[in-house]
């Protein structure tokens, strides 16, 4: 058989196979087998030496042209598996898109933390920075520079948690206050801010006791602040919780961190300070301790209190919430039952 012949037949062998060609592996291997290095066209033009100079063009030129039409048919049959491979796809991945969605249960805020937020919201309005640091503390930090050291009879009021006996849980958030007071320059302006955070004490939960309950402190430092301004700030945050109509009362109190120290109570909600049950018959109900800096505090800082001087508060979200929503219960905040936590969602 002639070398034409030859490639004749190829290229009628090589169509007949490609019709029966169905998927892209397949092709792959068919290109491959005929067209490739090692195919029989590739043998072809290698014999092409033995020819005569007359047959050498002649058959080199129906060689290629039998090359390039096996490459056409194998292109157009790429083209066409291709093209019905993404039909398929798209017919067996169409998204029916009148379907109906599947309901997403939304979650909302602890009602703990929507009080923070609120708070948050309040201070940063008025300038104040928000900081929060670790639930694990240093003794230093947590009592020794809130005027407490270790024989101080007031360290027995808070049974704490101790890990070693340098380390705890803290008890309040005021040791994320000393590291911002140790921190801060004051020639830049005053130091304002309030840290909100967990913190624990070593009691038996009960109604009104929870050995792990939330606390928002406030401390604002600078030259001439005033007892004035204590009150005029929690009277914002009466305000601001519960209502324009809620007064602040402040009584004399003791904390070892400030001096004087103060109670402050708001108007009884319950009975718009008429005196009530809730009240126990006194038009007020307690919300916070608060104070002005003891000097002790500011010069463990490293802040010189003929200078500077400033007050802190320390309040109990807890508290508040179980004020507002006459929660009677303080480990209901803490039992993670959502029919309890559901009642204070703000979904619509
Ligand atoms: C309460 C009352 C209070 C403070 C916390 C504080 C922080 C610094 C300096 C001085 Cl850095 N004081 N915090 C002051 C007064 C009261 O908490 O009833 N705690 C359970």
């Amino acid at each position: 058989m002639s070398l034409k012949d030859e490639l004749s037949d190829l290229l009628n062998q090589g169509l007949a196979d490609l019709k029966k060609i169905n998927d892209q592996a397949a092709l792959n291997d068919l290109r491959v087998s005929l067209l490739g290095k090692k195919g029989p066209i590739t043998k072809v033009l290698r014999g092409m030496g033995a020819l005569s100079a007359e047959e050498r063009p002649v058959v080199g030129s129906f060689a290629n042209e039998v090359r390039d039409q096996l490459q056409a048919a194998i292109d157009d049959r790429k083209k066409a598996l291709d093209a019905a491979k993404l039909a398929r796809q798209l017919e067996e991945e169409k998204i029916d898109v009148t379907l109906p969605g599947k309901p997403t249960t939304r979650g909302n805020a602890h009602v703990i933390q929507q009080i923070i937020d609120q708070l948050e919201d309040l201070f940063l309005g008025m300038g104040y920075q928000v900081l929060t640091g670790p639930e694990v503390e240093e003794d230093r930090y947590n009592f020794e520079m809130m005027n407490l050291p270790k024989d101080h009879p007031a360290r027995d009021m808070q049974d704490t948690f101790y890990i070693t006996n340098e380390i705890l849980m803290r008890t309040q958030t005021s040791p994320m206050q000393a590291r911002a007071m140790e921190k801060h320059d004051f020639s830049q302006g005053p130091l304002k801010m309030i840290s909100p955070g967990v913190v624990y004490r070593r009691d038996t939960d009960d109604p009104t006791h929870s050995h792990q309950f939330h606390q928002v402190e406030g401390l604002v430092i600078d030259k001439h602040i005033t007892m004035a301004d204590l009150k005029g700030t929690l009277e914002l945050v009466a305000h601001e919780l519960f209502g324009d109509r809620f007064n602040v009362r402040l009584r004399p109190s003791y904390f070892p961190f400030t001096e004087p120290s103060v109670e402050a109570d708001i108007t009884c909600f319950n009975c718009d300070g008429k005196g009530c049950s809730v009240c126990k018959c006194t038009g007020w109900i307690e919300v916070l301790g608060a104070g002005m800096v003891h000097p002790n505090v500011l010069k463990m800082a490293g802040v010189d209190p003929d200078v500077y001087g400033g007050f802190a508060f320390g309040m109990g979200p807890d508290r508040f919430a179980m004020l507002k929503y006459g929660v009677d219960d303080i480990r209901n905040f803490y039992l993670d039952d959502v029919r309890f936590l559901n009642q204070f969602s703000m979904k619509g």
